[in-house]
């Protein structure tokens, strides 16, 4: 079988996976839309940043990538919740600092991962669109972004990495239905920036990913290394105001944040500029149920499962999927059979993330003052506490530690239950029977096997 490859999308997910390929042998073409962004300068020169997790750290650990990314990326600890009034109080995510995550710039990421690909082997194309495939014939259409010239070039394996809005899925479900839904959260977001201050430093705490949750929306803000912060305002896209349709002007914009934002504004000295400047992003869920077609092409990434961003987790998932769609892939070149299992395996994983990562923005407006909640989130600390490697908190499977996405959930679901049934009724921790808890985890929660 054909020991040539080709990837549509050189993002996070294609420049990984092309590394990755390159190394066993492969001979592996990346197609990208946009200019090679280590020439052109990203996004006009922008930060925009992520959180990367364990599961995203560990693809990096493969690829033998973790310590040049580390180096340049900020440590979060925790959440910095400010409230209304301007009180802030820094919720920890893990237990010490050997459970925290990392702040990561994303045109510098993808750099590093075009650098290793190509040096690799690995041939990048860029300002090379792909526009169709025939899936028979083992062809992809290409077009110039800056001649408008159409090309057609051998691919008789074709990998999507194009991202949500993705070019082979369409192809794909042109040739078979995908069972495609697309869920809109009917929220999108700005961003914003936060510079260093006069001095040079960082304005505000840097070892935090900082949240002001106000019920229905929120801003949070992750640290650059050089020292700003890249802020983003999640919004209804409409409704009741506050909302990005009622915000008609940079009066409307000044006067939310003064109001809903006043510890955040004075940190925003080009807020209107910014708001002005910056489009307004969406978001929503992705489902397919197929992610396939037979041996000739496969999506993986954000073009098979887009989710929304409230758990941090979409680049850290994609990059989990280019270790197993490598893994699977071996030294076999059994396209089939390794695309058919790779669906099997992971969309579980991906359907849980995606529910999760729902919720989660649900758990960042309880952040707002909800006591009950708060309340069920020491009890789970303590559960945890008394019960290493048994209970583990939902968010720590999902982020420090590689737990399948479908377990975390499970699991997740078991201990919630156990932390309410113990805390309901009480409003202080003291009142809670923990040792009947202990029982309640002794009885329903095997030790973790990962
Ligand atoms: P992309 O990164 O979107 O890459 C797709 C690539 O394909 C792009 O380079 C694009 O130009 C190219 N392309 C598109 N169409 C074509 C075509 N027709 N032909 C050729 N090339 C094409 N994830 C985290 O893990 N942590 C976070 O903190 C986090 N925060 C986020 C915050 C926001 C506001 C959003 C929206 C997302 C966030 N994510 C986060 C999710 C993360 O951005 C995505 O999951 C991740 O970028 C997916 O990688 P990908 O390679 O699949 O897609
Ligand atoms: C993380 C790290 C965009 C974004 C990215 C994130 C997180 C959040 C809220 C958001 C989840 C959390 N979180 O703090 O629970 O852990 O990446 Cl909005």
């Amino acid at each position: 079988m054909s020991d040539r490859i080709v990837i549509a999308g050189a993002g996070l997910a294609g420049a990984l996976l092309a590394t990755l390929l390159a190394r066993r042998g492969l001979r592996v073409e990346v197609f990208e839309r946009r200019p090679d962004p280590r020439v052109a300068g990203h996004e006009g020169g922008r930060s925009i940043n992520l959180a990367l997790a364990e599961r995203g750290m560990n693809a990096l650990r493969v690829a033998g990538l973790e310590r040049a990314v580390l180096a340049q990326a900020v440590m979060m600890r925790g959440r910095m919740v400010h409230d209304l009034d301007g009180a802030t109080h820094l919720l920890r995510y893990g237990r010490d600092d050997g459970e925290v995550i990392w702040s990561v710039h994303r045109g510098r990421l993808n750099a590093t991962l075009l650098d290793a690909a190509q040096a690799a082997g690995a041939r990048f194309h860029f300002d090379q669109r792909l526009v169709g495939a025939d899936f028979e014939a083992g062809l992809a259409r290409l077009q110039c972004g800056r001649t408008g010239d159409a090309c057609v070039v051998e691919a008789p394996v074709l990998v999507g990495a194009d991202g949500a809005g993705s070019a082979l899925r369409a192809a794909m479900a042109a040739v078979r239905p995908l069972g495609e839904r697309f869920e809109p959260l009917g929220h999108g977001y700005k961003e914003l920036e936060i510079p260093p201050a006069a001095d040079g430093r960082f304005r505000i705490e840097p070892h935090a990913l900082h949240i002001w949750p106000r019920g229905g929306y929120m801003c949070i803000a992750l640290p650059n290394a050089e020292r700003s912060f890249t802020v983003t305002l999640f919004l209804p896209n409409d409704g009741a105001p506050p909302c990005f349709a009622a915000l008609r002007g940079p009066d409307d914009v000044a006067a939310l944040f003064g109001r809903d934002f006043p510890d955040l504004l004075p940190h925003l000295p080009d807020l209107q500029a910014d708001f002005a400047a910056h489009p307004v992003g969406s978001l929503g869920t992705l489902r397919l149920d197929t992610w396939h077609l037979d041996g000739a092409a496969l999506l993986l990434g954000d073009a098979a499962h887009a989710i929304v961003p409230f758990h941090g987790q979409g680049m850290n998932c994609a990059f989990e999927d280019c270790v197993a769609l490598d893994a699977l892939l071996g030294d076999s070149r059994d396209y089939r059979a390794a695309f058919a299992e790779f669906e099997r395996r992971r969309k579980p994983d991906a359907d849980a993330i995606a529910d999760m990562a729902l919720e989660n923005y649900i758990e960042m407006r309880d952040l707002v003052d909800d006591a009950p909640f708060l309340l069920r989130k020491q009890v789970e600390r303590a559960l945890a506490d008394r019960h290493p490697g048994v209970f583990v908190p939902r968010y720590s499977m999902v982020t420090f530690r590689r737990t399948p996405y479908a377990v975390a959930k499970v699991r997740g679901a078991v201990q919630w239950d156990i932390v309410d049934t113990i805390a309901r009724g009480c409003s202080r921790i003291e009142d809670v029977d923990l040792a009947f808890g202990d029982a309640l985890v002794r009885e329903r929660l095997p030790p973790l096997a990962d």
